[in-house]
């Protein structure tokens, strides 16, 4: 397996209008992200994925874009920008952008003269399509709730949107789209950014014929129908061809529909598309047939099968990332973890279990001092437009708000948006005006400054776990492998080289759990625990220890 750069690395993901506001409008910015660099160099990450930060209304936080080459003058100026990407490469750290071009904002100038009248040059950079029946031309139902397509009166024809209305989908079948895309990716590398993430980059290919979708959940749709198309490896090798290939750089293509039967497809060594993929099936655990706010069961079990499904596919071919939280699922320790008893054992055991699998870790801005899910008391509070859609559309079938409010409490997004936590100050340090968002109230406990000189702390402890990283390659390029154990409860697994063998051992209850490993006691080291005086007892309620032999 081939070893380079961004295997070893670990990522760190900004959401930058949540992460420092600098000058009190409330609204995080570049230049409060250059306050921090010393602070993320001393938690030890390698490459920040910074979220969109280019000219948009904000429909959806800036994955509707409206101008792909000005910073929103809300986080900032190009200078800004040039200054955090110089003061990154200074500190040894690398930038990933956002790169979101499956659609534009409806404000951009390419939709805008669009939408002006049927023979308009712009008119083939998107999907239009007559409706059918008095409705839409298909069933399709968008991400956000309500169906894929808006009518548009003008030229009395619908445009597809899978996101919201206001982020229409870019026709790639038209070569002039993706010539227009690779321009847009030369400009911001050609300013030394060290590579992209590529939002919902399987969905760019659509099949034309449009054919209403017939299947159970959204999720199948989602695999089935919107995403890997009938072109997307010509339109990504096209794009690696004509322009990645130019470069040293990481790109990580953020996957919906990207089943460990085609992740090979995307990342394989000889494929030259992408590196890496952000896969969901662990993140999608749980949607019901109507997705998000339409919730499941599902437990522990489901997520190793995928963890062990996904290792397996890959092999010693293909790179995923390893997540378990971002800007657009509930935060890890609220959701996998027990964010009131054990919330500090959680959050290291679940730091230690991304930090140790195979795959390029991402950190989500938080997960390094705790941060949790918010309570918001009603809609008013809410920032989400997936939310917010959702709620208009569930209530006006029947469901009352306070039963809303609660799967949005549990399951929504804005819950990984609230302002990141500083220190005790007014808005937790935030900055000095109305934050856009509501600050977590337990920031007073939750908080950079208390937990940084903590030697037990959180920080302390994803500090250990990366400066591990980079003197055991085993927990890089070593196999992985899972110890089943007869406790349900329990995630034991092993990292294995030629010449070092580590186990790790998870314990996700809030009970004592007896488990098994496949060497006598003796042998085994302990390197790092989330107790103290690890050692080879029971493991004590979320107790994650890493063993060396
Ligand atoms: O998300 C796409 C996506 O499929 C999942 O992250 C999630 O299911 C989605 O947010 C709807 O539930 C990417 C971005 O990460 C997200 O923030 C954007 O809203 C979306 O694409 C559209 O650009
Ligand atoms: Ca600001």
């Amino acid at each position: 397996m081939k070893k380079i750069w961004w295997k070893s690395a670990v990522i760190y993901q900004i959401y930058p209008r949540s992460f420092r506001d600098s000058n009190g409008d409330g609204i995080g910015d570049l230049e409060g992200i250059i306050e921090k660099l010393d602070y993320l160099a001393e938690l030890g990450v390698d490459v920040i994925w910074l979220g969109p930060i280019y000219q948009s209304p904000n429909d959806d936080n800036g994955y509707d874009i409206s101008d792909y080459y000005q910073v929103h003058p809300e986080f900032g100026t190009m200078e800004t920008f040039d200054r955090l990407l110089e003061g990154l490469h200074q500190r040894g750290m690398k930038l990933l952008m956002d790169l979101v071009v499956n659609h534009t904002s409806d404000e951009h100038a390419w939709f805008e003269a669009s939408r002006q009248d049927t023979s308009n040059p712009h008119r083939d950079f998107y999907f239009w399509r007559k409706g059918k029946n008095g409705g839409p031309p298909n069933n399709w139902r968008s991400f956000f709730g309500g169906s894929a397509w808006e009518h548009d009166p003008t030229t009395d024809e619908y445009y597809l949107h899978i996101f919201s209305k206001k982020q229409p989908d870019l026709n790639w079948e038209n070569p002039t789209v993706r010539q227009q895309v690779y321009q847009i990716i030369r400009f911001w590398l050609d300013k030394g950014v060290d590579g992209f993430r590529m939002d919902v980059i399987p969905l760019i290919s659509k099949r034309l014929d449009f054919a209403d979708a017939h299947l159970p959940t959204f999720n199948d749709v989602v695999n089935q129908v919107y995403s890997n198309g009938p072109r997307v490896h010509e339109f990504i090798q096209e794009m690696y061809r004509e322009v990645l290939q130019h470069y040293d750089i990481m790109t990580v293509g953020e996957g919906p529909g990207i089943s460990k039967t085609v992740g090979l497809d995307y990342v394989g060594e000889d494929r030259r598309e992408l590196n890496m993929i952000f896969h969901l099936d662990h993140m999608f655990l749980g949607y019901g047939p109507d997705g998000r706010f339409d919730p499941v069961p599902y437990g522990l079990a489901e997520i190793k099968q995928i963890i062990n499904d996904w290792d397996k596919a890959m092999g010693d071919q293909g790179w995923i990332s390893v997540f378990m939280d971002n800007h657009d699922f509930p935060r890890m320790i609220s959701r996998f973890g027990n964010d009131q008893q054990f919330r500090t054992e959680s959050a290291k055991l679940l730091a230690m279990m991304i930090l140790t699998l195979r795959g390029t870790p991402c950190i989500y801005q938080g997960s390094e001092i705790g941060m949790t899910n918010i309570q918001l008391q009603d809609i008013h509070e809410c920032r989400d437009v997936e939310t917010h859609n959702f709620y208009r559309e569930y209530t006006a079938k029947g469901m009352d708000e306070a039963t809303f409010i609660e799967l949005a409490n549990r399951y929504g997004r804005d819950n990984a948006r609230t302002p990141m936590q500083w220190d005790q100050s007014p808005n937790a340090g935030f900055g000095a005006g109305e934050p856009w968002i509501k600050v977590n109230p337990n920031y007073t406990d939750i908080n950079v400054a208390s937990e940084i000189n903590r030697t037990d702390g959180i920080f302390r402890f994803y500090q250990q776990l990366l400066h591990l990283r980079k003197n055991l390659p085993v927990l890089v390029y070593g196999s992985y492998g899972e110890l089943p154990q007869d406790n349900p409860s329990l995630f034991v697994y092993q990292r294995q080289d030629e010449s070092h063998t580590c186990f790790v051992a998870l314990n996700f209850s809030d009970q004592v759990a007896t488990f098994q490993l496949p060497v006598p006691t003796d042998s085994l080291q302990v390197v790092l625990g989330n107790y103290p005086d690890a050692g080879l007892s029971n493991l004590r309620p979320w107790e994650a220890r890493l063993y060396q032999v």
